[in-house]
């Protein structure tokens, strides 16, 4: 059942100078955090790694595939998310939000969801709750470890959950319609054209990512919307089902209900 819930990710370049090793981005974080402050609607917030997680999996080598890595990086990057998520839940705090820190661990096994777990998430948000979790390193069967970004997250989460709407906070205006140019695509639907191998990418391959969970997530009938984090009044008119600079993914019912 669909829940009237949003999901909103946060991303790393957002939130972190990604450019600078465990720098945040305090001016852009508040913002938006201040424009979230100001909305009814109940949020579930998931966040990337930016300068935090991303550089120290990088220095220890680590990926998305399941590897048997160091358990001094995985320790390291494992705090690292957890200081980040404490950055981000002292400032909504400092706002009179009401956030309850989530670990992935918790809420997912071996990368699959934890259906009832990611239900109480959805009922904390009608108690003014907004649950906040991070991609993370994760456990794999059996002794293996692996990243898990945050957009895997947001299509786990979607498969249980529903939400009414889903969020991409980017650090740029959306999906762009060719990977040189600055000409955002509006609206992608059904039978749009779009060439998944043209999405142009970020630093760290990061957009192709999200467009892939992005499309797996409008399989299930989910609009996903794409908007420039570092401009929070886009989130606020996503939000508000208002017209605004962007790429809207428009869910579609498909057979294909879910394409993880
Ligand atoms: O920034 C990655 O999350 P993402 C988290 O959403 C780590 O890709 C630990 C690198």
């Amino acid at each position: 059942m669909r829940q009237e819930v949003v999901l909103i990710k946060l991303g790393g370049s957002v939130i972190t100078h990604k450019e600078k090793p465990m720098s945040v981005n305090n001016i852009a974080i508040d913002r938006i955090l201040k424009a979230l402050a100001s909305v009814k609607v109940p949020i579930i917030l998931i966040h990337g790694g930016g300068s935090f997680g991303h550089y120290w999996s990088t220095k220890y080598d680590m990926h998305s595939k399941p590897e048997k890595y160091s358990s001094e990086g995985i320790a390291i990057v494992h705090e690292s998310m957890i200081s980040l998520n404490h950055i981000i839940v002292k400032s909504m705090l400092k706002l009179r939000m009401k956030p309850y820190a989530v670990p992935p661990f918790s809420i997912i096994l071996d990368k699959k969801p934890l259906g009832k777990k990611i239900f109480e998430l959805a009922s904390m948000t009608r108690d003014k709750i907004t649950p906040v979790t991070y991609g993370d390193i994760v456990y794999r069967t059996p002794h293996k470890y692996s990243i898990l970004s945050g957009d895997e997250l947001m299509s786990i989460i979607s498969s249980v959950i529903k939400p009414s709407k889903v969020i991409f906070a980017v650090n740029v205006n959306g999906i762009y319609k060719d990977p040189y140019g600055d000409e955002v695509i509006p609206l992608i639907e059904e039978k749009s054209s779009v060439n998944f191998s043209d999405v142009k990418f970020d630093v760290t391959g990061g957009m192709k990512r999200k467009f892939r969970e992005a499309l797996k997530i409008s399989l299930t009938g989910i609009d996903v919307h794409f908007v420039n984090g570092l401009k929070p009044e886009r989130i606020l008119k996503a939000l508000g089902n208002k017209k605004t600079e962007g790429t809207v993914i428009k869910g579609k019912r498909s057979s294909t209900r879910n394409a993880r």
